[in-house]
């Protein structure tokens, strides 16, 4: 434990942007309770039907561009835990929006990609993008059209800066997972990461997620009401709490 204070990785999901008017997945409300995740994010329904996967990320894009849609305060505690702990500090989000950042996260691991920007299948040049994309749009680094998607992990892709997120991981005293279902891997496979290098790990969620019995400590609610309750918590303590 550098100075007493420990090192952090929290894993956020879309849980913790769910109240700033995002959906979440797999709630009953979700995303996936709307579209198949096999014809819109895969790199199989990208080659099948390019354009019904484009729409679907650039209705998504709008909702962010015209849907008022800002940070909340889990969000805000997170980047505040950032800026006052002594300690090394490492945020893994599953989101592809830009929530974090505009709260003032920087020590950032965007692992599924970003909404907000189109990478050339062709040049692989990635850039910020808030506009439509679709089959005609040129890339601009190399001029090409027809090759840019958006800068997003599908399933049965490789997440990114795993080498970066296992190395932090294997040297957390404490991990912390927020609004995640524990669905996805390899991010719902961090906390036994975590705990193998000896870490304590906390979840904090609107209900147990499937690997809540993986958790030493657990605070099940609303994450604006959660989050900041944790941060304030750990902040007054200073350190990782032991045990
Ligand atoms: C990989 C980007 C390996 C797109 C996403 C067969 C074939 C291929 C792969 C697999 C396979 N079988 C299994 C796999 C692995 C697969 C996987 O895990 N599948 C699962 C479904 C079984 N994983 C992958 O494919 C990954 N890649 O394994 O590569 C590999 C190895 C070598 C070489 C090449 C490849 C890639 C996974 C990434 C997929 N992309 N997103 C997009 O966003 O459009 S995943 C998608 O799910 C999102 O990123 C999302 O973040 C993520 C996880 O979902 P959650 O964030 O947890 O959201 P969810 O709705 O599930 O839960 C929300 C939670 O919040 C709930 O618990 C709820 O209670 C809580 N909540 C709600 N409201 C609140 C709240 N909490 C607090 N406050 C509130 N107000």
């Amino acid at each position: 434990m550098a100075n007493g204070a420990g090192s952090i990785v929290v894993l956020t999901g879309a849980g913790i942007s769910k109240e700033s008017g995002l959906s979440t997945f797999r709630d009953p409300d979700g995303i996936w309770a709307r579209v198949r995740v096999e014809d819109v994010a895969t790199p199989e329904a990208f080659a099948r039907d390019p354009e019904r996967v484009h729409e679907f990320y650039n209705m998504r894009r709008r909702r962010h561009r015209e849907g008022g849609i800002q940070p909340n305060a889990a969000h805000l505690a997170l980047a505040r835990l950032e800026t006052e702990w002594r300690g090394a500090f490492l945020l893994v989000t599953q989101n592809i929006d830009n929530l974090h950042e505009r709260a003032g996260s920087r020590n950032l691991v965007h692992m599924h990609g970003e909404m907000l920007k189109a990478r050339c299948a062709r040049c692989d040049s990635v850039r910020e993008w808030h506009e439509d994309l679709g089959l005609a749009t040129a890339c601009p680094a190399c001029g090409r059209a027809g090759d840019m998607r958006p800068h997003v992990v599908w399933f049965g892709e490789m997440p990114l800066e795993m080498d970066r997120i296992g190395a932090a991981l294997a040297a957390c005293d404490l991990f912390v997972s927020i609004g995640t279902s524990g669905n996805v891997y390899p991010a719902a496979g961090f906390v036994r990461e975590a705990r193998g290098a000896g870490a304590r790990t906390a979840e904090l969620n609107l209900e147990p997620s499937l690997g809540a019995s993986l958790f030493h400590q657990a605070s099940y609610g609303p994450a604006t009401r959660v989050v900041p309750e944790f941060v304030a918590s750990l902040l007054a303590a200073g350190a990782v709490p032991a045990g």
